[in-house]
């Protein structure tokens, strides 16, 4: 199983290519109603040559030696399903015909190496005997679709059946696309969620410094695969934005000039979606290849308190496994406070230890645990703190991926919320807020004023994810 690179198929003599010639079962036609599905066989000249489809291609073979292409894409493996007659010697002519990096593994061990966009590689996947799965190891891609399957039989056997009653068309023998990972079996309880933090352990400070003086902000940060403890007893691999999750939290005013210099130590494009920021995805969200940097310069035209992410795809999986921070643009003449904090909620989906979340869950929104700045029930054991008569302000991002925040004081109304870049209620009335609700990829700010010292608990009040771990404590101390 050795890998053979740098061959480029156009470099390669005619007799090498016309080998490579493909006998495709193009499907034509699926009857609705009825379920049939009509079937020709086509033979296809040489080069890329694939369906995009669910039809298997059946590889041809030269005296037992069958070299066949495969490209790479979002999120896609073409041909999808390959046919090999038994004993066949099989050569994956691999491409990478998308815009990310890709690789190919195969279940029998056999794998090409990272190919950024535009390369090729030969994989040499030894002499097939029996059924083999291919997948693209780039986390969140083998998930979003990129796999293959390498069937033993004949052209026969590539054949489509109809499912009866529906116009979906299986292989014969072959699992259904699920499009999605198995669950992950270690799933933790709610329960053990809330046990105490390994020794050493420390909350991100949630305390939020005045906006630094200036009107350009400029910062470098580095994203960084970082080993973290997210829940007790669970060690995953986050994507991080500077070493830390949620990001660094960025602050400035109204006309403000950001400029933010990312350097990316992985193995992984990445980018970065400034909610904040007005203009093209395309020109603004510069995706930043492994060992690149780029510079994402914006001015902040609106207050509010806004999101920023990764935007790569598959953004589920980039924002779930870590990739968010908060960028605090104060609205004008907003009023001086004794104490501001910001808290950013989110959501993990556990994957196997040490690995980065589990894509099914994410689909499923299914999260395991539900946390303000990264970790369940984090200022339960180290509470965030205020003083009897004193104001405080509570700034809310929700970084998602999928689910809402209805930001709760257990023991204390709110008398300011501010949300959607207006005051719902500005300390002038006599009414009072309960909650904040904020959505996902979105946020706002809450004040308040505690009359007696004490504990006071503040929730998600979705209570499922309250008991998920979205929950933690103000202590409220006398003057
Ligand atoms: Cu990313």
């Amino acid at each position: 199983m050795t890998e053979r690179t740098g061959v480029p198929t156009a470099s390669e003599p005619a007799s090498t290519r016309t080998r490579r010639t493909h006998l495709l079962v193009a499907l034509t036609a699926a009857a609705a109603g009825i379920g049939l599905v009509a079937a020709t066989i086509a033979f296809a000249g040489s080069g890329h040559q694939h369906t995009g489809s669910r039809a298997a291609v059946v590889a041809p073979a030269t005296h037992g030696v069958s070299r066949v292409n495969v490209t790479l894409a979002e999120f896609h493996i073409d041909p999808a399903r390959l046919v090999v007659a038994p004993g066949t010697h099989l050569y994956l002519v691999v491409r990478n015909g998308g815009h990310m990096e890709h690789d190919l593994r195969l279940s029998n061990g056999a794998h090409t190496r990272l190919l950024e966009p535009g390369q090729e590689t030969t994989l040499d996947a030894g002499v097939v005997r029996t059924d083999l799965s291919g997948w693209c190891t780039v986390p969140g891609h083998r998930a979003a679709g990129m796999t293959m399957t390498i069937t033993v039989g004949t052209a026969a056997a590539a054949a489509p059946t109809p499912q009866p009653g529906t116009g979906v068309m299986e292989m014969p023998g072959m699992p259904a696309e699920s499009g999605v990972a198995a669950p992950n079996p270690a799933d933790a309880t709610a329960a053990a969620l809330d046990t105490a933090p390994p020794p050493g352990w420390r909350p991100i400070d949630a305390a939020l410094p005045a906006a630094p003086s200036g009107t350009v902000h400029k910062v470098t940060w580095h994203i960084r695969d970082v080993v973290t403890t997210v829940a007790p007893g669970v060690t995953q691999t986050l994507w991080t934005f500077d070493g830390r999750v949620p990001g660094p939290t960025l602050r400035g005013r109204v006309g403000d000039t950001f400029e933010v210099t990312v350097v990316n130590d992985t193995s992984m494009t990445h980018n970065l979606d400034f909610h904040a920021e007005s203009g093209p995805p395309a020109e603004v969200m510069t995706p930043i290849p492994p060992g690149g940097r780029h510079t994402y310069t914006f001015v902040a035209r609106y207050a509010g308190a806004w999101l920023y992410h990764c935007g790569t795809a598959p953004m589920l999986m980039h924002v779930a496994n870590g990739m968010y921070g908060a960028l605090i643009i104060d609205p004008p003449n907003l009023a001086p406070v004794d104490r501001e904090y910001v808290l950013v909620a989110s959501e993990f989906f556990f994957g196997p230890p040490r690995g980065p979340g589990d894509y099914a869950k994410m689909l499923a929104d299914r999260p395991d645990t539900v946390v303000f700045n990264g970790y369940p029930f984090a200022y339960k054991w180290r509470p965030l703190t205020a003083v009897v008569g004193q104001r405080i302000r509570i700034w809310i991002v929700d970084a998602g991926p999928n689910r809402g925040v209805a930001f709760h004081v257990i023991g204390e109304p709110f008398t300011t919320t501010y949300v959607d870049g207006h005051y719902a209620l500005q300390n002038t009335s006599d009414g009072a807020a309960q909650t904040l609700a904020v959505d996902p990829g979105d946020g706002g700010f809450v004040e308040l004023t505690f009359s007696r010292p004490g504990d006071y608990p503040f929730v998600d009040h979705q209570m499922a994810d309250a008991e998920l771990g979205a929950m933690g404590t103000i202590s409220v101390r006398t003057p």
